[in-house]
């Protein structure tokens, strides 16, 4: 099996905040949860260069908006390192290689008879790179972004949208899961239903962008530029080699409802036209508010991701962002709940469970795990997390998937107060029953380390490290009785140290 998956590329008219972090996180977890199973992946993420807002903020600093870009871009470069994400290509919608793959692909569109020559006249929302109609104002203002739109009048070249309504049409009709959630895909649906109007895909005002081939004293529109990253990058993301064939059909693109219309249906008309596949799937997931206000640039509400990350670490909050809200749901983040989660999941669930074991297996057993059969409640639980998380992931239901692997957590803990392993230990005649309830949770314990690794990385390498038990992740171990025998097993130090509650970020 073959999983690409992209982020939307995000603006650099500012720097990274907890909402790109949290997509970002999301296709990560995805794609280490895929390589698990054996898949062939690809994870592409990187940065929209070429929006007007770009131009405005370089021209405020008096920077020529390349120089700008250059310099902001490494803060966005900087964003997957910080919470541990491992994209495999990085694009800047300036790179030479997507530029002439913008112009060949726009020039299929041209060719293909779908590019006409217009007026353009009407209102552009600068904070959405997008022409707006009075009725999607309200009070004559964005509703996203709390501005008045300007007016433009310009001519330029509109792509043929509405020759596409029923090819899309049909599309959602044999494909019920080309968008998911399907609540979403309903909205998609009833966009294309409602009509299409065709739409410029040109801006002959602003010279900062990809010209078009045909014509160019214009700049290609900064959404078509932008979509066509997903495409573009695969053919020079790794050099001498086009990836297209390879992970083209295999697209995942993950992103939020602000921006469905341009990928659930511009995206999928524009590649019909210009003769490729469309994506595989499309998967739109909520907003994540703080105080219920979305968590953005432009309304100078922000919550710096990475300063969250120095205090708690990447794999909390890789972790605390999908409890927070459900995936694909809106939700409310706060950081006195990721202090929450933190003690009590991350600390008491999780890290005292392995603090508790390692110290039990060095004192009664002098750190050596022997090897045991496992079977009865803990090993049914590892193997209903084997079948069960696999599943989640394939409906992106990321927090689905931590509740399976929690409850195995929480099973484990129980399962250590039920046979208090203290009491046997008294017992000599008992050694046998320790040893099996020491393996048993051992065991346990290695399987949810696997299982969880997508989402907290470090602390899974961990945990494997303080059990004696090799880094091989492969998803098949997460099934009883795969436990190694260990020796050297020590008192693990805190897998998640007591912390005070910051101040400053709340
Ligand atoms: O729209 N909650 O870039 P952008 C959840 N350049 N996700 C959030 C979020 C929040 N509060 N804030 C941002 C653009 N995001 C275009 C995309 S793609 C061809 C071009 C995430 O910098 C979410 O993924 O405004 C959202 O869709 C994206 O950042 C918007 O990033």
């Amino acid at each position: 099996m073959r999983f690409y998956v992209t982020t939307p590329i995000y603006y650099v008219n500012s720097t990274p905040h907890i909402g790109h972090a949290y997509t970002t996180i999301a296709a990560d977890v995805l794609v280490r949860h895929h390589r698990q199973r054996g898949d062939e992946t690809f994870f592409l993420t990187g940065t929209d260069e070429h929006a007007s807002k770009v131009a405005r903020v370089a021209e405020e600093q008096g920077l020529a908006p390349k120089e700008y870009a250059d310099q902001i871009v490494e803060h966005w470069r900087a964003l997957p390192e910080r919470i541990d994400a491992q994209p495999d290509f990085f694009i800047r919608t300036t790179d030479e290689g997507h530029k002439a793959f913008v112009q060949d692909f726009l020039q299929r569109v041209y060719d293909n008879g779908d590019i006409y020559e217009g007026t353009y006249e009407g209102l552009y929302c600068v904070g959405c790179e997008a022409f707006k109609t009075e009725a999607e104002l309200v009070d004559g203002k964005c509703p996203e972004h709390e501005v008045e739109p300007e007016y433009i009048r310009e001519q330029n070249y509109f792509f043929r949208l509405s020759a596409y309504q029923n090819r899309l049409l049909e599309l959602y009709e044999q494909r019920p899961d080309f968008v998911v959630p399907t609540f979403r895909a309903n909205e998609a649906r009833s966009f294309i239903e409602q009509g299409l109007q065709d739409f410029s895909i040109s801006r002959a005002g602003q010279p900062w962008g990809v010209p078009l081939p045909w014509a160019p004293d214009q700049v290609a529109y900064v959404w078509v530029d932008a979509l066509i990253n997903y495409l573009s990058a695969l053919s020079y993301a790794r050099e001498g080699e086009n990836l297209v064939e390879r992970y083209w059909p295999e697209v995942r693109h993950l992103l939020a409802k602000d921006i469905l219309r341009f990928h659930c249906v511009f995206w999928p008309a524009l590649l019909l036209s210009a003769g490729y596949p469309v994506p595989k799937q499309l998967f739109v997931h909520g907003y994540l508010t703080i105080d219920q206000r979305k968590i953005s640039k432009s309304l100078g509400n922000v919550i710096e991701p990475l300063d969250l990350v120095d205090v708690y670490g990447a794999d909390a909050l890789r972790y605390y962002l999908f409890r927070a809200a459900r995936f694909g749901q809106d939700g409310n983040a706060s950081v006195e709940e990721l202090h929450e989660r933190y003690e009590r999941e991350l600390g008491n669930d999780l890290g005292n469970l392995l603090s508790r074991l390692t110290a039990l297996i060095s004192k009664f057993r002098d750190g050596k795990l022997g090897a045991s059969g496992g079977s009865g409640e803990v090993a049914e639980a590892v193997a209903g997390i084997g079948r069960e998380v696999p599943a989640r992931f394939d409906e992106y239901d990321l927090t689905g998937a931590l509740d399976s692997i929690w409850d195995v957590v929480r099973g484990l803990n129980r399962h250590v107060e039920q046979t208090k392993p203290w009491e046997i230990a008294k017992d000599e005649s008992r050694a046998d029953e320790l040893d099996r309830v020491l393996y048993e949770l051992a065991d346990g314990l290695r399987a949810v380390a696997v299982a969880i690794s997508s989402f907290l990385p470090e602390t899974s390498a961990r945990i494997l490290t303080a059990l004696r038990q090799p880094a091989d992740l492969a998803w098949e171990l997460v099934a009883p009785s795969r436990a190694q025998p260990a020796e050297g097993i020590a008192a693990a130090d805190p897998l998640f140290p007591r912390i005070d509650l910051p101040t400053a970020a709340a």
